[in-house]
């Protein structure tokens, strides 16, 4: 059963409130995280742990819990759901204020773990690919909120997901201020050309996925070319194979960008190895 700990009580799902006061809520002012365990165990928890308590302390939030106390809070929420396979999500807002938006007024931050589960599409989705636009709304720029902060404050990604929905899309590509490639609304982005694999560098201000580190391991170890370097949708539509990752999204193909069928349309060999390669690693729990 899905499980919540609030500011150190264990709740259930219908039971877990905030305050109407909280900035999290008024501003958007903290962070998150997503976590996924398989057969019981956290997929790569010190990573997501690592990238919650440096998104925080970019916001210049201090997370109240130490960040062991955190881990075993966390595995402690997975024996008490009970269950095997869960998605996990963190959330520390700047806490409980008054209407004015100064940080100094929340005397204690809001300290959230859910333990619950997540799908994105549904299967078929998987075999077929996705569908995708480019959408007109790009990532913040990476000097205005570090898109590497996993913070609360998801409106463009979302303000994106609402144009791929008007266009009966299923998921739509995100580009920078300047016009490369980006993102997924919530996954990152790889490419496959001549055999060669890449993927936009971290520091152009992209989401330093969890997943993304732990498939260009897979790359390596598969013996692939590989490149992190600026793309633009060109090198997409042109591209033999791409596919999107993340800890919700998993490794899912790309049949279509804005009209333009990718390879041959269908999740192609070196996705295909890679998505194998993945779900033995997140079993293995590695
Ligand atoms: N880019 C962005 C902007 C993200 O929000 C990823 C990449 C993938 O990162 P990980 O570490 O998960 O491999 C994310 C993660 C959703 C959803 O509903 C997605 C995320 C968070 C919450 C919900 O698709 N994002």
């Amino acid at each position: 059963m899905p499980i919540v700990w609030l500011n150190g009580e264990w709740l259930d799902r219908s039971s877990a409130m905030i305050s109407v006061y909280d900035h999290g809520l008024l501003y958007g002012d903290g962070v998150f995280e997503g976590m996924r365990a398989y057969e019981g165990r956290i997929f790569r928890m010190d990573e997501h742990l690592d990238r919650l308590y440096d998104s925080a302390h970019a916001i210049k939030l201090d997370i109240p819990v130490p960040r062991e106390e955190f881990g075993e809070i966390t595995r402690e929420g997975m024996r008490r759901s009970g269950l095997q396979s869960a998605y996990l999500r963190h959330v520390v807002t700047r806490g409980v204020g008054d209407l004015g938006f100064d940080p100094r007024k929340c005397e204690k931050p809001t300290v959230i773990m859910i333990v619950d589960d997540i799908r994105l599409w549904p299967r078929e989705v998987y075999e077929r690919g996705l569908r995708v636009v480019t959408a007109a709304t790009p990532i913040p720029h990476r000097e205005a909120l570090s898109p590497r902060t996993k913070s609360l404050n998801y409106l463009s990604h979302i303000l994106a997901r609402i144009e791929g929905i008007e266009a009966g899309a299923d998921e739509v590509l995100m580009l920078d201020s300047a016009g490369s490639v980006a993102e997924g609304s919530g996954q990152n982005l790889f490419v496959v050309k001549n055999g060669m694999v890449r993927t936009p560098p971290a520091y152009a201000g992209i989401l330093k996925g969890v997943t993304r580190d732990a498939v260009i391991e897979l790359i390596a170890e598969a013996g692939l070319p590989f490149r992190e370097e600026m793309l633009n949708r060109y090198d997409v539509y042109t591209a033999d194979e791409a596919f999107l990752t993340g800890t919700a999204a998993e490794l899912i193909a790309l049949r279509q960008l804005d009209g333009r069928i990718i390879g041959g349309g269908a999740m192609g060999p070196i996705t295909r190895a890679l998505l194998e390669k993945f779900q033995q690693l997140v079993r293995a729990g590695a």
